[in-house]
């Protein structure tokens, strides 16, 4: 039986491999290596591999080929754009730090089930985020896969956590999903700051795939806004994160909503190793407190709101029972989510308390420190319980 190794021969760019259908030979272009390497079983099966089937990677994905390998991973929607791309200027050395030679990003959309998002009972919601959260991480691995197998480097930065915590505070994100989204044409940043699909809403989770090569069709800006401007975020929101104006207070969102996230676990951590013995403790953080950043801890970090996204009537599939009855829509979404009793964490004498304590008066405040900063001396007592 022949071979199916190559025999080499003459020069290190020319290449004769003997195999079961004859013999080929081809010009390669290819560094000189050692001998002791030249003769390395790995490297002869790789010359063998390329000898008999003498393909180099496509330069251009096939856009069609690429959207099928997306949906069939389980992507609800996918687009690429280029990595040149104006409105992508602020990503690209980070994108480039991350895989250099970055030529293109493919963003990535996977829906959520709305009403898990919306239910007053958050650990419901939360599970949705952590579940949707795995399977768009899951099908970003299975297509980088894929473009590996086709001899492309590409990579999938995690869709949410976990980040690069050398820059926390500051970026620690490897690439902004929803500006890349945008860029992509998948959808729009509503007044709530969330990326609205023109079908599946803002109930949509985001990946970005990196890969160092160009697609045959690339995504354009979609030409309207879906968020309706209906300000039923800014009406959810418990600690007035969400500004009729398109404002965001990040340190309002960060503090309550991210409580069992980085700065509220930090301070948590600070309470435990501040106080004298374990009464003492207790008297300072209550039981259910304890039972949640342990759920956290041991399970995913949980959201204490995420009340801007259950409420949004915005995208083709979501709007038609807000269409039919506002009223009802409002009763059914929005109300029991204001009605509900529960805690929230805000900064004494912050924005975010006098918001909660104008439109909220029944939900009980928490004084605790800006989640961002540390804490410059011991603990305030909570003010109301
Ligand atoms: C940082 C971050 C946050 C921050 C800031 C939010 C924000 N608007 O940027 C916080 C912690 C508050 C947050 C909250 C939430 N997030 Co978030 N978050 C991210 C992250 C890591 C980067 C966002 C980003 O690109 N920001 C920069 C630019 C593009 O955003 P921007 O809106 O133009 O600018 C804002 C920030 O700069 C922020 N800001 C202001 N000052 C500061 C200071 C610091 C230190 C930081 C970090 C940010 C910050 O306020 C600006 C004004 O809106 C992405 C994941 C990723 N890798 O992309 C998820 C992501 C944006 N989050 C997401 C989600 C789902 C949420 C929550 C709903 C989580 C929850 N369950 O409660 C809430 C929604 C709050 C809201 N209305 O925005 C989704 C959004 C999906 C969608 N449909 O758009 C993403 C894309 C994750 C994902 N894989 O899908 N998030
Ligand atoms: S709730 Fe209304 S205003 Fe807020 S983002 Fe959705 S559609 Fe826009």
């Amino acid at each position: 039986m022949k071979s199916n190794l190559p025999r080499y021969t003459g020069n290190d760019t020319h290449v004769e491999c003997l195999t079961r259908e004859g013999t080929v030979t081809q010009r390669q272009d290819r560094p000189t290596l050692p001998a002791r390497l030249e003769a390395h079983p790995s490297v002869r099966a790789v010359r063998a591999r390329r000898a008999a089937s003498p393909r180099d990677p496509v330069e251009v994905i096939d856009a069609d080929w690429l959207r099928q390998l997306c949906l069939d991973a389980g992507a609800d929607d996918v687009a690429a754009v280029p990595l040149d791309h104006p409105d992508l200027a602020g990503e690209r050395p980070h994108v480039l730090a991350a895989l250099p030679g970055t030529r293109t990003l493919i963003s990535l959309v996977v829906r959520m089930n709305r009403d898990n998002v919306r239910s007053p009972a958050r650990s419901v919601a939360n599970q949705e985020f952590h579940r949707s959260g795995e399977i768009v991480n899951d099908a970003a691995r299975t297509i980088v896969q894929a473009l590996q197998d086709a001899g492309h480097r590409a990579i999938n930065p995690s869709a949410t956590f976990p980040m690069e915590m050398e820059g926390y505070p500051g970026r620690i994100w490897v690439v902004a999903h929803k500006t890349v989204a945008v860029a992509a044409g998948l959808g729009a940043m509503g007044v709530h700051r969330n990326v609205i699909h023109p079908r599946f809403g803002n109930f949509v989770l985001l990946a970005t795939l990196l890969v160092d090569a160009e697609v045959s069709r690339y995504g354009e800006p979609i030409d309207y806004n879906p968020c309706l401007e209906c300000k039923l975020c800014v009406a959810a929101c418990p600690i007035g994160a969400i500004k009729k104006d398109g404002g965001f207070d990040f340190l309002a969102c960060f503090t309550h909503n991210y409580r069992e996230f980085m700065g509220g676990f930090t301070d948590w951590a600070e309470t435990v190793a501040d106080s004298t013995d374990g009464p003492e403790f207790r008297s300072r953080v209550t039981d259910s407190e304890n039972a949640s950043m342990w759920q956290s801890l041991s399970f995913k970090a949980s959201y204490k709101a995420a009340y801007c996204m259950a409420v949004c009537p915005a995208g083709e599939d979501v709007l038609p029972p807000y269409l039919d009855d506002r009223k009802e829509f409002m009763d059914q979404v929005l109300r029991p989510l204001q009605d509900k009793v529960e805690t929230l964490y805000v900064a004494p004498g912050s924005p975010a308390e006098d918001h909660a304590r104008r439109r909220f008066p029944h939900k009980n405040l928490r004084h605790v420190p800006l989640a961002l900063h540390s804490r410059p001396e011991r603990r305030q007592e909570p003010d109301s319980e």
